[in-house]
């Protein structure tokens, strides 16, 4: 999908629709697509958006007197296909690595921004909000990300304080503790998220007497632990921002489509929040080798081998995995694991796509129709 120049009008257009939607949620259609729905609202009385329901959590969790900081998985995600074997593949890591020791990880939603549900519904938590207005997401769809997460904080009802904000293509490889302390929540510092040499742009949205560029951190919204009270103030200034840097041409050439990502770093500075950052969160494939005490496997890039076991990282590999390669309908089940001499990361990352699909009932049952939207 290129990225196009969107009139200055849509986006004014899309500014209001987003000022109407968000201060007047309570107009918006309620879809009630039946079971339990009332526990999963803040107020039953005057349910406020289009949603489907949310799978009871486990309450076994809750009870008080609970010592662990559990905080909930949060993952953004739409319809396509793309997206949902990407999902089906988390969730099941999720729930092994929940309930391994060590592990704070509660509740879990799936928040579909396509809104209208899809046949996950029951196989995953899920709950269904509004996509941005139309035309909107068309050079930009991770634009919808914040309006995803302020629409679901509004009409949630949450158990835990704190909340991981996660994405379709992480894989839970160790049971995940809440590496939030105090009032600083939990980041991933990205080496391409560079505030500093941006400062410039930057000042735009953060002016200097905010403090020092410095205050916005090197991250995106995910992964990140942060406090649900945190994230109640940021989200909302978020999208806010985001939709601001959009509109700039100079920020939306600057930032392409990381713009969201220093959006995020951008509003939690806003409300003077810093992260920890924690280079142990996160590994890359096939950049980072090694598994040891990291927590999820991101398998953004693509990682391509020659049968002798050497990275060829933007060529075709004789043995390649890429998510990219399954944008129609998930991958296979029993994917070829690689040669000998490929690191750890990329091994454990096909073991464990492997055991996800080969778990995981009706896995290329009814192949999805939908078009993709990556
Ligand atoms: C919100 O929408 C409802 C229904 O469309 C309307 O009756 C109400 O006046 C609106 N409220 C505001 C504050 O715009
Ligand atoms: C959004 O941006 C406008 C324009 O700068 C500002 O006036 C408004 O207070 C912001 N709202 C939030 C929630 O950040
Ligand atoms: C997976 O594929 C390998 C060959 O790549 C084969 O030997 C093995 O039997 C397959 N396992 C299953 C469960 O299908
Ligand atoms: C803010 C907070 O309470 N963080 C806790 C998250 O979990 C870790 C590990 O149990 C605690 O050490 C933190 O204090």
């Amino acid at each position: 999908m290129g990225m196009r120049k969107t009139s200055p009008f849509l986006l004014i257009l899309v500014g209001f629709g987003f000022f109407i939607a968000a201060y007047n949620l309570s107009s918006l259609v309620i879809h009630n697509w039946n079971r339990n729905l009332a526990p999963q609202l803040l107020d039953g009385s005057s349910p406020l958006i289009r949603f489907d329901p949310v799978i009871g959590m486990p309450h076994d969790l809750m009870k008080s007197g609970e010592p662990r900081r559990l905080f909930h998985v949060a993952v953004t995600a739409t319809y396509a296909p793309y997206s949902k074997w990407q999902c089906r593949i988390m969730y099941y890591w999720y729930k092994k690595a929940k309930k391994m020791k060590g592990s704070e990880m509660g509740g879990f939603t799936r928040i579909l921004h396509s809104g209208e549900p899809d046949n996950l519904m029951d196989e995953i938590p899920t709950l269904v909000v509004d996509p941005l207005p139309a035309g909107m997401d068309r050079g930009y769809i991770v634009l919808n990300r914040p309006w995803a997460f302020v629409q679901w904080l509004k009409v949630a009802k949450i158990e835990e304080d704190y909340i991981l904000m996660a994405e379709p293509d992480h894989i839970f490889v160790n049971p995940l503790p809440n590496l939030s302390r105090g009032d600083y929540p939990a980041a991933f510092s990205f080496f391409y998220i560079k505030p500093s040499e941006n400062e410039k742009i930057i000042r735009k949205y953060y002016p200097e007497e905010k403090g020092p560029v410095t205050n916005v951190d090197p991250i995106g919204n995910s992964p990140v632990i942060i406090k649900k009270t945190q994230l109640e103030k940021i989200a909302p200034t978020w999208m806010n921002v985001s939709l601001k840097m959009k509109e700039d041409p100079e920020t939306d050439k600057a930032f392409g489509w990381v713009l969201e990502m220093y959006a995020y770093a951008v509003a939690s500075a806003l409300h003077g929040v810093q992260h920890i950052l924690r280079k142990d969160f996160m590994i890359q494939p096939p950049f980072d080798l090694k598994i040891g005490n990291t927590f999820i496997i991101h398998y953004t890039y693509g990682c391509d081998y020659n049968l002798k076991g050497k990275l060829t990282y933007g060529k075709i590999g004789e043995w390649r995995f890429d998510k990219r390669s399954y944008l129609q309908g998930p991958p296979p089940r029993n994917l070829s694991l690689p040669p000998p001499g490929v690191p750890e990361s990329v091994v454990t990352l096909v073991k464990m796509v492997n055991e996800a699909t080969a778990n995981i009932p009706g896995w290329d049952e009814g192949s999805d129709r939908i078009e993709s939207e990556i």
